[in-house]
């Protein structure tokens, strides 16, 4: 397992043009006093995300990112896996939400896939995928269980964030301080591992 530099000077690229992820990650990386730079800032275009899992598409964001950059880079790819819909939207949770990154939209398509099924399972999964521009790559995953509720609820967060209620708490995602999301979040559970293996005593 490849350590990364940490601390005062040691650069890392988020390879992420989404603005939730990169409030989060950021939050998360915090701690480690990175100069961490995002990949829209650097004008580093978005790949095309071709993998037919979390982590590959993780990996493909990763090295798109070190290689334009000669940085290391680290990338998430995530999404809603609802258990009766067979694990969509998935690999495809930001293409449920079309060219205008509608969620609303993207809620009501999974709500009504649902219809009154009963069955209302389902985890957020979240790669993450550290690349140096040498090509070497780690990976980690974390999930998170829990069921979804109709109508969504609270401001919170980002993407399907009012539409998740984890496993054991009554509030959903969108509702929760974000202090609490991220104690138990998919992100937090994958960056936890990340940390463990790559930060930590580096
Ligand atoms: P990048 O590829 O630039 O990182 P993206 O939004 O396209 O941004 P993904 O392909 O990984 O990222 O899509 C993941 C989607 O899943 C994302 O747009 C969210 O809608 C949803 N998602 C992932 N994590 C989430 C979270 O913590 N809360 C709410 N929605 C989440």
């Amino acid at each position: 397992m490849r350590r990364l530099d940490v601390g005062p000077g040691a650069r890392l690229v988020v390879a992420t043009h989404n603005p939730g992820k990169l409030v989060e990650i950021g939050a998360l990386l915090k701690p480690f006093g990175m100069d961490a730079v995002s990949a829209g800032e650097l004008d580093i275009p978005e790949p095309e995300e071709t993998g037919s899992t979390f982590v590959e598409n993780a990996v493909i964001k990763a090295l798109a990112s070190a290689v334009a950059s000669g940085l290391p880079a680290l990338a998430d790819d995530s999404g809603l896996a609802v258990e009766a819909l067979g694990g969509d939207p998935g690999i495809y949770s930001a293409r449920w939400a079309g060219p205008d990154k509608d969620f609303d939209m993207a809620m009501e398509t999974v709500n009504r896939l649902l219809g009154d099924n009963p069955d209302r399972r389902a985890a957020f999964v979240c790669a993450l995928a550290v690349a140096w521009p040498d090509g070497h790559v780690e990976t980690f995953e974390g999930t998170v269980d829990g069921t979804v509720c109709w109508p969504p609820r609270g401001g919170n967060g980002f993407g399907y964030d009012p539409f998740f209620v984890p496993e054991g708490f009554d509030e959903t995602f969108g509702e929760m301080e974000p202090a609490r999301k991220h104690e138990m979040s998919h992100r937090a559970r994958a960056f936890a591992l990340f940390v463990e293996a790559c930060l930590k005593g580096a």
